[in-house]
């Protein structure tokens, strides 16, 4: 069966205006004006090369909605939607409430349809419409908690989603894999007490939010080990990043159980990132793609939904994501030009810090572990 795919121009038309990187200008103190580090080109030149290299031929494109207030509200207050709103009406925009999350007018549609594209991408794959999908949305939404956006997120798409799911859709378990290089802090807050929800996080140590996403952090109450965090030291390659897979990642899935898995997309841990210091390659995330993909075979029929994140490198981004999809798809239309030139380097075999930090984890996962489901007799 096949791939699911949805993307919308209008993705590119969300508006972080200028700035210098991920601060706003300011002349007086050097920031020579430039654009935000979240800006269109990195997205809308991976959806050109997916139909450039032609592999758009073997995907099913989703159609892309906006999502409704009451999809929003499930996870978000009343407030911040207000607040999303008013300013979206402004001339100029608004801010999603940190201050680095700027938006243009007319925002708040956009930010409706990257929820509403992740939403519609759950639906085909529970209608058995298509596999698997992959949702290329803009604003992006992991950061984004109940009542604010934040680095550079609005809503928070995949938890909107999964809420979708359980609620209008009736699925009972989810598991949300976030392989993004920040920590994956607004998924995890709104589903922290939660034993249905699984959330794991796999990211570059204290990077973003500052002091997110320790190892410590496991859930609470009913939900207590059902919150996971990997945090890798700075330099961790594909060495790194699988031995966290192998050791934690797939086996937390699998013994979880989930209906759906969700994956949190971004593909700033690549190695030419300018927001991170990871060394993933392209063939690192088409590796991390077969093993969600191999585990929610064994768990779910293969439903997996990938909601794109973060990942600001424009020339390298567009391959990261081709490998992804060309792994969902199983046809192999292009090979990564950047991949010689990344793998030359020395850095992606495991470390000892590395291994270190995946010790700690299983070590706390075997403490506290998911709580599986409970079986029907
Ligand atoms: C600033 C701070 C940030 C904000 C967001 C990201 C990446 C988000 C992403 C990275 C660094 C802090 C400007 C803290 O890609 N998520 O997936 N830095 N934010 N303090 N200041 C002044
Ligand atoms: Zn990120």
């Amino acid at each position: 069966m096949a791939t699911g795919y949805a993307y919308h121009e209008v993705f590119g038309w969300h508006d972080t205006s200028s700035a210098t990187g991920l601060l706003p200008s300011d002349p007086a103190a050097g920031l020579q004006p430039y654009s935000h580090f979240e800006h269109p080109d990195t997205k809308r030149r991976m959806h050109e090369l997916v139909v450039v290299s032609g592999l758009i031929d073997h995907l099913v494109r989703v159609p892309t909605r906006e999502a409704t207030d009451e999809e929003i509200l499930r996870v978000h207050s009343p407030e911040h939607l207000e607040r999303i709103r008013t300013q979206s009406e402004l001339p100029k925009g608004g801010d999603a409430g940190d201050g680095i999350s700027p938006f243009g007018r007319g925002g708040l549609s956009i930010a409706r349809r990257a929820a509403g594209a992740v939403i519609e991408c759950v639906d085909a794959v529970l209608a058995g419409t298509v596999a698997d999908a992959y949702a290329l949305v803009r604003p992006p939404g992991h950061h984004a908690v109940a009542d604010s956006g934040m680095g550079f997120c609005i809503f928070n798409n995949v938890a909107i989603a999964v809420e979708h799911a359980r609620t209008v859709r009736g699925v009972e378990r989810i598991a949300v894999v976030d392989w993004d290089v920040h920590h994956g802090n607004g998924t995890q807050s709104m589903f922290y007490a939660d034993p249905d929800v699984l959330t794991v996080s796999i990211h570059q140590d204290n990077v973003f939010p500052p002091r997110s996403g320790a190892v410590d952090e496991r859930g609470e109450g009913a939900g207590r080990g059902c919150a996971i965090n990997i945090p890798l030291p700075p330099g961790t390659g594909d060495g790194g990043y699988l031995h966290a897979f192998d050791e934690v990642i797939v086996p937390a899935v699998r013994a979880f159980r989930p209906d759906l898995v969700v994956v949190s997309s971004g593909f700033d841990a690549g190695g030419m990132d300018p927001l991170a210091r990871q060394m993933v390659t392209s063939e690192g995330f088409a590796a991390f793609t077969r093993r969600v993909l191999d585990v929610a075979a064994e768990c779910c029929a293969g439903r997996v939904v990938m909601a794109h994140e973060g990942g600001y490198n424009p020339v390298f981004v567009p391959f990261c994501g081709l490998a992804v999809l060309q792994e969902m798809t199983g046809v192999h239309v292009l090979d990564d030009p950047f991949h010689a030139l990344l793998s030359g380097m020395t850095g992606h075999d495991l470390k000892p810090a590395e291994a270190d930090v995946v010790a700690e984890v299983v070590a706390s996962v075997a403490r506290d572990a998911p709580r599986p489901p409970v079986l029907s007799t």
